[in-house]
């Protein structure tokens, strides 16, 4: 099969990983590029050999012959962005968060459906090396039924320098890691029934939250315990960005520590192995186990535009993890759970 022929829109922080990403998996070829800013996009450019760039994207899509779009913008025009693709019957891979809200999730995933082209999110957290190697355990049945487990990002990294519009978001850690987390939380664990959530707000120069407590219940009675935090200097070791996860099982558990440990506790003893993730040499190695899961995320967003196998992370699968994020704004707010079926 030939290359396949894409734009990519948004020229921030993650754009140059995830057009790095691309290139690693090969089979796909970045042929333009729109940024609101031009310099932006023109920069971007020239650093990976992109011939077009444009600060119009209506003007890049009438102009560009192209197989599908890659939206690495903002939040806020991912809609926007996704309506102009599929009205030119483009597929559209999309960054997470989705959508800023679960009707405007629903409206992406339609207009897609309504044109015949499918809608991808960039949902990379899932495909971390020691995440999978947690759910390939959970799968084995070895700890037998999960009725507990906590999955924990606490850090105190200064996200806010590398993405400055982190500190005005009114909604912060929830949607930007909590659509991650809760989404690695389905992955595991299946869908959930109901959740509780907490928030607060440690840092005095921020708009948005950055600590949530998220308490879920999956449809089989497991409580899923999500803890995230951006919220200061305060811990001895700060690994930032792995996430640690603990499950208790009728028959055993299993833990994801620090340093990439994977342990799984039965009967017969303890198991413990090293899971770390492959290194790229593009990748910004404080961001390494996150950056490096753009590789098999992509790969796997590839293989379904090319009509050889199916994504794990659709629009229409994706919508259930904006429900998780949007439903724990709601509890937040109200004091109350929220049902979710
Ligand atoms: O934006 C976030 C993401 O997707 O991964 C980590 C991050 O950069 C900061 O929370």
């Amino acid at each position: 099969m030939p290359s396949l022929n894409f734009a990519a829109f948004g020229a921030g922080f993650w754009t140059t990983f995830q057009l790095a990403g691309w290139r690693e998996i090969g089979g796909t070829n970045c042929v333009a590029i729109y940024n609101r800013t031009a310099a932006k996009a023109e920069a971007i450019a020239a650093r990976f050999q992109i011939p077009h760039w444009y600060s119009d994207a209506r003007e890049m899509l009438d102009k560009e012959s192209l197989d599908f779009v890659d939206i690495i913008t903002g939040v806020e025009t991912h809609a926007l962005f996704t309506r102009m693709a599929s009205s030119r019957r483009l597929p559209v891979v999309c960054q997470k968060p989705m959508a800023t809200s679960v009707d405007e999730a629903e409206d992406m995933v339609k207009s897609c459906a309504e044109a015949g082209v499918p809608l991808l999110i960039n949902e990379n957290w899932r495909w971390q090396t020691p995440i999978r190697e947690v759910k390939r355990l959970l799968d084995g049945g070895e700890i037998g039924l999960p009725f507990r487990a906590r999955i924990d990002m606490v850090s105190g990294f200064p996200v806010f320098e590398n993405q400055p519009f982190l500190r005005s978001a009114e909604q912060f850690i929830l949607a930007d890691l909590g659509s991650h987390i809760l989404d690695v939380a389905r992955f595991l664990f299946g869908e959930m029934g109901r959740l509780y959530c907490q928030t607060a707000r440690v840092h005095a120069d921020i708009v948005g939250e950055d600590v949530a407590t998220v308490v879920l219940e999956t449809a089989n009675g497991c409580t899923v315990v999500c803890e995230l935090a951006y919220a200061g200097n305060h811990l001895e070791r700060d690994r930032f960005p792995e996430t640690c996860i603990f499950v208790e099982g009728s028959r055993g558990s299993i833990e994801l520590s620090l340093d990439f440990q994977v342990r799984i506790t039965t009967s017969r003893g303890t198991h413990s192995r090293r899971v770390p993730p492959p290194r790229y040499g593009w990748a910004d190695p404080a961001y390494d186990i996150v950056h490096s899961s753009i590789v098999p995320c992509q790969a796997n967003l590839l293989c379904a535009l090319k009509g050889e196998g199916t994504a794990e992370t659709t629009g229409e699968d994706n919508i259930k993890s904006v429900r998780l994020v949007d439903a724990s704004y709601e509890s937040a707010r109200t004091g109350q759970s929220v049902r979710l079926v």
